[in-house]
């Protein structure tokens, strides 16, 4: 999987990217991750890529050719081009597995109030949003698309029950985890997680992951599979 990252801000992504599981798959080179500069193809002394709005309002807009520049000279082919901004589709585990699937995608990353619309309308394929809340800039969440999407390449995670069990992705939050000490503080682990008795573990797992969706995520719940058992609990 090949992400062509484009910045104002390729500095932002040197550190984040460089540690634990997306760092290992650079390594490996089961991804690539390629940052433009975006200012790079600015033309004139100060690298412009921002300007007043139209119309008046507070807050500078990208410009369009800078960007549009550096996506003609970085980006081949038909790969799906996001753009990350609060007014984009909201980023789900059902979109990871789709970008996931795609040999290669594109990410432009918004900044100050936002971009020009024509970037929109002529260059990205799919504006994306990772939550209700306005961040600076479109670099966290472009490396959270990243992060999410790579997990989910194959090899990347060791094993392959870990990401189809998570939270999300069977539509249910995940049960509590333990590990040793069995008591930590005064604070014990769950006596049937050392019962040995799988059914009995499987069990708890899921109606502790009905409680945390029901307490957290009830949304969640209209859409996860449940059995007839599952919501007899679920009623109590
Ligand atoms: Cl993708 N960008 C910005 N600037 N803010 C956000 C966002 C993206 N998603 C949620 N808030």
């Amino acid at each position: 999987m090949r992400f062509h990252v484009l910045t104002l801000f390729p500095e932002a992504f040197a550190q984040p990217l460089q540690f634990s599981i997306v760092a290992r798959a650079v390594q490996r080179g089961q991804i690539n991750i390629d940052v433009a500069d975006i200012r790079d193809y600015t033309h004139d002394a100060h690298g412009t890529a921002d300007d007043y709005q139209f119309g008046g309002g507070h807050g500078m807009v990208m410009k369009p050719e800078p960007v549009f520049e550096a996506a003609e000279a970085t980006l081949s082919a038909q790969i799906p081009v996001i753009l990350t901004t609060p007014q984009g589709e909201l980023l789900t585990q059902k979109l990871v597995e789709e970008l996931a699937s795609s040999p290669a995608i594109a990410i432009i990353c918004g900044h100050y109030a936002g971009v020009d619309e024509r970037i929109a309308e002529g260059l990205a394929t799919r504006p994306v949003s990772i939550g209700d809340y306005v961040l600076t800039g479109g670099e966290l969440p472009a490396m959270i698309i990243i992060d999410a999407v790579t997990r989910l390449l194959p090899g990347v995670v060791g094993s392959p029950e870990s990401v189809a069990g998570d939270s999300i992705t069977t539509g249910l939050l995940q049960h509590p985890l333990y590990t040793r000490p069995a008591e930590f503080r005064g604070m014990t682990v769950p006596e049937v997680l050392l019962s040995g008795h799988h059914a009995e573990i499987d069990r708890w797992r899921r109606r502790k992951s009905l409680e945390r969706t029901l307490e957290h995520r009830p949304d969640l719940l209209s859409t996860a599979s449940l059995t007839n058992d599952d919501r007899r609990y679920l009623a109590g």
